[in-house]
């Protein structure tokens, strides 16, 4: 597969690099470690992502600020990081060949090469080890990117897929001129006081069941309003509820318009996010998973998941 990507991209010129909906570190971090790499071998890049605002926590990342919104006229190659399914993306399918490259166990296998590692702790992991095979440069930019991605993807080497394969990638990516000590103070110390807000909130609406094993959270549109907060502000909120002591299930679902929710679900001792979520056609890891739902359904929905644990 490393060779097949090699040569997909070594016959490109034009090269839009995606980024999924609702981006985090990985998608962004592993996105700009690429093309910056790949700029090196002469390979015009873009950087595509369908959200008009950006989390301001990556503005440190080397070239962020060449992330564009508007898909490019024309492209021979489009590689996507960290998405898995082709509508992650938001764009619609053209007469592009696509480079599939992620490690989530759900990826839909919709390139026309796909490299999924899914014991890898991220997608930059998969990038570096495609950078590697290829002998590309890996300048200290580059790795700030693909270290910032698996440090913040690996929720800072603890969460599951964590092992000596991870610290050995972190490692070497630290050789590279990645800095760790200042690449996790500005991804972690750089709170707006709208956030800090936005879980007082998101604290004061915590409800437990089934003997506290279970917490729910919710967030309204009203919510980010009141607390001047974004959409990307809640990222990872839903790992507070999992941080109490009985809670094995934590459920977080913020309205994102028109009454739609986004349910987001983490997990600890065994609970398999990731079986519910595709279950109510998302998608996800074990203790990691999410979907979309409309507010009519939410109460059943939370009934069958409450169901479910039962089981
Ligand atoms: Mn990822």
């Amino acid at each position: 597969m490393f060779k097949k990507a090699v040569n997909l991209i070594e016959k490109s010129n034009n090269i839009v690099i995606v980024s999924h909906k609702n981006p985090d570190a990985d998608t962004i971090g592993s996105m700009l470690g690429l093309g910056i790499s790949l700029k090196t071998i002469k390979k015009k890049v873009f950087y595509f992502n369908i959200e008009k605002e950006l989390p301001k926590k990556f503005d440190f990342l080397p070239s962020y600020s060449k992330i564009k919104n508007n898909f490019p006229k024309y492209c021979d190659l489009v590689i996507s990081v960290d998405c898995g399914s082709f509508d992650r993306i938001g764009i619609p399918k053209k007469n592009f060949s696509i480079l599939n490259i992620d490690h989530h166990k759900t990826n839909t296998l919709f390139g026309d090469v796909d490299i999924i590692n899914k014991d890898y702790a991220s997608t930059s992991m998969v990038v570096f080890e495609l950078l590697k095979y290829a002998k590309y440069k890996i300048s200290p930019e580059c790795a700030t990117c693909l270290y910032a991605a698996l440090a913040e993807d690996s929720g800072y080497f603890k969460f599951d897929r964590v092992n000596a394969k991870t610290f050995e990638n972190a490692s070497e990516l630290i050789n590279f001129g990645a800095k760790p000590n200042k690449i996790a103070n500005l991804l972690t110390n750089r709170n707006s006081l709208a956030k800090l807000r936005l879980m007082q909130i998101y604290l004061s609406s915590m409800e437990l069941k089934k003997y506290a094993k279970v917490c729910i959270c919710r967030l309204s549109i009203n919510d980010f309003k009141k607390s001047g907060a974004l959409i990307s502000d809640s990222e990872n909120l839903v790992q507070i509820g999992l941080s109490l002591a009985t809670v094995e299930l934590s459920i977080f679902m913020y309205e994102l318009q028109n009454r739609q929710y986004k349910i987001s679900l983490r997990s600890k001792n065994g609970i398999d996010c990731s079986e519910i979520a595709i279950y109510y056609g998302g998608g996800g890891h074990k203790k990691s998973a999410g979907f979309t739902v409309d507010l009519k359904d939410i109460d059943d929905i939370i009934d069958n998941i409450l169901k479910k644990v039962d089981r």
